[in-house]
């Protein structure tokens, strides 16, 4: 008996910066009743799932974007979602910005994390993951035609990527920017993921070299294939897409099998349910062949291997008579 699960990418369109959580929220829940027709057992919503992009603005005192915030979740505005997932017997996994009071944190002082809760289809919370890498800029930057303050308004987690035993598999969670580093993928691969939910917020123009705008759409699938591949692992990539408060946004979101193949792709800016089939044993296909990485990564190899000495250069460089025998990294 194979263990598959029906997952479901439920990407959003634009959020407005007026758009109350309650209409947010029907949207959630369409989307979600979408995916229960599709059969899935899972329906990924994208990173900041439940307001607009709200990074792309500066203010003076970063508390004057509280509003935008979740102090508690599921809270009063979110509990319906909660209700008719459980309803539904359908689990998600949601992307909200969190701030943890003073009062609730252990060294007394407030915290904000761009955060990602996972939902078993029981109801029951699976976990939290908090963003790791937090892309942009902490000072206001005018010269930009719109601001990526995620580094203003978030604190790195330290807590790093961990994997939950839950949908029947090995469930990982990662955060947009999280999506472009190899370490993202390969810290959960150590630890046997099967599934790693993604939601990400990705403007198309890139302040600090356009050059990279044409290739946003490439550089999205490129991570997350590789990441699929080099790890055996299904990744659900689900963005928050089309122009939002005057910003094009990167919609494209997919669903890749361990073969780092694209198995749907959203094909809307909008709000759009996708969903596939996927059979969790078919990462052994590549977790015990190619990436078999006690047999082929071995730790005890990996140590040997020290610091790089940093770049050799040639003899004309050093003076020195560089020969095989002599060889500097030998
Ligand atoms: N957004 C972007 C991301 O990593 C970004 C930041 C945009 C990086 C464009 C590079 C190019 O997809 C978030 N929210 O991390």
């Amino acid at each position: 008996m194979t263990r598959s699960i029906t997952v479901g990418a439920a990407q959003l369109g634009p959020i407005a910066k007026d758009e109350g959580r309650p209409s947010v929220v029907a949207r959630l829940i369409d989307l979600l009743r979408k995916g229960a027709e599709a059969g899935c057992d899972l329906v990924v919503f994208p990173e900041l799932g439940l307001t607009t992009f709200f990074p792309r603005w500066y203010t003076d005192d970063i508390a004057g974007h509280d509003h935008y915030y979740e102090r508690s979740m599921p809270g009063p505005e979110t509990q319906p979602l909660f209700d008719e997932a459980k309803r539904l017997g359908v689990g998600f996994a949601l992307g909200y910005a969190e701030l943890v009071d003073a009062a609730d944190s252990p060294d007394g002082e407030t915290h904000r994390f761009n955060t990602t809760i996972l939902v078993e289809r029981d109801g029951s919370i699976v976990g939290h993951f908090r963003k790791v890498h937090i892309p942009g800029h902490e000072d206001d930057e005018p010269w930009r035609p719109f601001q990526h303050l995620e580094r203003r308004y978030f604190e790195e987690s330290d807590a790093g990527f961990p994997v939950w035993r839950a949908f029947d598999g090995i469930m990982g969670m990662a955060t947009c920017n999280d999506r472009r580093w190899p370490e993202t993928y390969r810290e959960m691969g150590l630890q046997g993921v099967e599934m790693v939910l993604i939601g990400y917020n990705t403007p198309i123009h890139y302040a600090p070299d356009p050059g990279q705008n044409a290739l946003q759409g490439f550089h999205n699938h490129l991570c997350m294939q590789a990441g699929a591949y080099q790890n055996g692992t299904w990744v659900i990539g689900v963005a928050k897409g089309g122009t939002e408060e005057g910003v094009e946004s990167l919609a494209q979101s997919c669903i890749i099998a361990p073969s780092g193949q694209i198995v749907a792709q959203a094909v809307s800016t909008g709000d759009e349910l996708i969903s596939a089939v996927a059979d969790l044993d078919w990462c052994a296909h590549y977790k015990d062949t190619l990436f078999n990485f006690d047999r082929y990564r071995r730790p005890e190899v990996y140590q040997r291997i020290t610091n790089q000495k940093g770049v050799i250069e040639p003899p004309e460089n050093t003076g020195s008579d560089q020969t095989l025998a002599g060889d500097d990294n030998s």
